[in-house]
């Protein structure tokens, strides 16, 4: 569909609504209009098809077997007891049976059939929870950092997450409407007013998040828009504004590429939804509206400059960005083990390979949660803590993760530290495998830190089945990017602590060459590395990988490789 299409079908939507009431009552397909499949995104929803029986279905001449994804909006990651097991008995009834964690701290649901939205959407909306803007040209599910031993600032923080993901949503009751009343859209009355927004939405879509350092498990510098925390005893005293991060490219087309975010300066709490509906005016008024690709917000600060851009927020937030205060981060992982919480209770943060919860998984996590946490947090790194457990259930949570299979116990720091995007079956922009492909590729790996005496360094390592980057692997240390069925891009010498892209290093290599490229690195690594020094850090100071200074170098051996042929 041409980019200006799915402007024509966003401003002409009212409010969301197009024709979705009629394609869901269609009976002779299991899919919808294509025009609907545009504004679902909105709503939370993706139409897709199993990939792996396309080529079966094609011969039989039948349709795709289209299915749908729903996405649920859980700003921070936080959720109730009760609002897991309402998600966990949904995945049975009308998904896959898995329930996928996301790499935004939200839930996902596959291979759910038309007829079973609006019964999955209510049981949502029956829990508290709901799928509004989880995709779609408007702000998305607002991340935000799960550990508490930051304490009050923690706190204080996800409420933050929570007041910016309700002040951005769109004003639109669409969602309600079609989902949960199951109205017929009345065509004569007029859509909702979107202050924010305006009638088109955003030119893309825009992502937010609220750091708490030391650690950056949000992977800040990813995103659109990012708060960071400055704490003085204990104390929210405000945040490093962050703009202009996303990680989505294509390949072979140098005008797309990751970008970090630059940390502008630093604000008051009481700025915070201030400043950020002026951001979101700006790329509303001033993003690339004809150009998809070109859309991002990165883009518009690139073209317009930062300087104009400081001028323009401040000016439309009627805010004075401070200069920007001290920052450090130490990672961007997540943290394993039991951590005693301020309240006496204990956390614990669970492995889930690639967030992808299956049956027997969620059998023993279903005992865990409902028996012995007070609350559950979804990490950005795939993850889930169970957390508010007693000192006297940790053993019993440790047999029950165990037994269902789950928890990092026997697994290597590199698996631990691990992701992968979904890409195949369901994701129709899937170039090569991920999810399904990492975990083996993982054990050769592993293999090779064993060789080298590495085997306990927590190297990063992230892969996506296409450049558009959805497991973030342009800040991993080690990122594969798929270009076709079993070859990759590998990109090297990022930072341990997200704040350096890595390099295009290995161009359409198959396992054979990944591995071997790996083993000499390892080796050398092993060597040749200083004290304490990251896989990352030792490939960009010993000159294999030169440092990554703009995000347009990414992707700059593939461009020096086309010219020269
Ligand atoms: Fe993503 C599109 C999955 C995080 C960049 N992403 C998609 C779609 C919806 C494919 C599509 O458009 O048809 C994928 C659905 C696959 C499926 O079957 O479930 C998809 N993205 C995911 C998730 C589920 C990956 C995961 O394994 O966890 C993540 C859901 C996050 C959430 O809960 O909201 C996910 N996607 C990301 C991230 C990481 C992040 O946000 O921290 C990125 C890179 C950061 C960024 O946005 O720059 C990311 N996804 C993209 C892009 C590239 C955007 C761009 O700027 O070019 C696309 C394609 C697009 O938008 O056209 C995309
Ligand atoms: Fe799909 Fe590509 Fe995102 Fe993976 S990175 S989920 S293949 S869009």
């Amino acid at each position: 569909m041409a980019d200006l299409d799915v402007e024509k079908i966003k401003l002409e939507s009212r409010g969301l609504r197009g024709t979705l009431h009629e394609s869901l009552n269609d009976p002779l397909t299991g899919g919808i209009a294509e025009s609907d499949t545009i504004l679902t995104k909105f709503h939370g929803l993706y139409q897709q098809d199993d990939r792996d029986l396309r080529q079966e279905r094609r011969e039989a001449r039948l349709e795709p077997l289209y299915q749908f994804m729903l996405r649920v909006r859980i700003p921070g990651g936080h959720i109730t007891p009760e609002q897991w097991a309402a998600m966990d008995g949904l995945a049975d009834s009308v998904a896959n049976g898995t329930i996928r964690l996301t790499t935004r701290q939200a839930v996902q649901f596959h291979g759910v059939a038309k007829e079973d939205l609006r019964t999955l959407i209510r049981r949502l909306d029956d829990a508290l929870l709901d799928s509004i803007a989880a995709c779609g040209d408007v702000n998305r599910n607002v991340m935000c950092h799960v550990q508490p031993e930051a304490g009050p600032v923690h706190a204080q923080a996800l409420a933050w997450a929570r007041r910016l993901s309700e002040h951005l949503l769109p004003r639109s009751r669409a969602w309600r409407e079609i989902w949960v009343d199951g109205e017929k859209v009345d065509i004569d009355r007029p859509p909702e007013e979107e202050p924010i927004y305006g009638r088109s939405f955003l030119p893309r879509k825009f992502k937010a998040a609220i750091a708490v350092p030391p650690v950056n498990d949000v992977d800040i510098y990813s995103q659109d828009l990012g708060f960071i925390a400055v704490a003085e005893d204990d104390r929210l005293v405000g945040f490093n504004v962050s703009v202009g991060g996303g990680l989505g490219c294509s390949h072979g087309e140098p005008e797309t590429f990751p970008r970090l975010a630059d940390v502008i300066g630093f604000i008051r709490p009481r700025d915070l939804l201030a400043v950020a509906e002026a951001v979101v005016t700006i790329q509303r008024d001033h993003g690339e509206r004809e150009n998809r690709k070109r859309a991002r917000f990165k883009y518009t600060i690139e073209s317009h400059g930062l300087d104009w851009f400081r001028r323009e927020l401040e000016w439309r937030a009627r805010v004075r960005l401070e200069p920007a205060r001290e920052l450090h981060f130490e990672h961007n992982g997540d943290r394993y083990g039991w951590i005693e919480q301020r309240d006496g209770r204990w956390q614990r943060t669970v492995f889930v390979e690639n967030g992808r919860l299956l049956p027997a998984h969620r059998s023993g996590l279903r005992e865990v949660i409902s028996r012995h946490a007070s609350d559950v947090r979804l990490t950005p790194n795939q993850n889930l803590v169970v957390a508010g457990v007693p000192a006297n259930a940790r053993d019993t949570v440790d047999l029950l993760l165990d037994s269902a299979g789950l928890g990092e116990s026997g697994t290597s720091a590199v698996r631990r530290h691990a992701m992968a995007c979904v890409a195949m079956p369901t994701c129709g922009l899937a170039m090569a495998e991920a999810e399904r492909y990492l975990p083996d590729l993982l054990t050769r790996i592993e293999e090779l830190a064993a060789r080298h005496g590495i085997e306990g360094e927590p190297i990063t390592v992230r892969m996506s089945g296409c450049p558009n980057g959805c497991s973030r692997p342009y800040l991993a240390e080690i990122g594969f990017v798929g270009r076709a069925p079993g070859r990759y891009n590998m990109y090297l010498g990022a930072a341990f602590d997200g704040s350096r892209l890595s390099r295009l290093y290995l161009d359409n290599a198959d396992e054979a060459e990944i591995l071997d490229t790996i083993d000499t690195l390892f080796e050398r690594y092993a060597a040749d590395r200083e004290d304490g020094e990251r896989f990352g850090d030792f490939l960009v100071r010993s000159g294999q990988v030169a440092a990554v200074e703009h995000g347009s170098e990414v992707n700059q051996e593939e461009v020096n490789r086309e010219q020269a042929s």
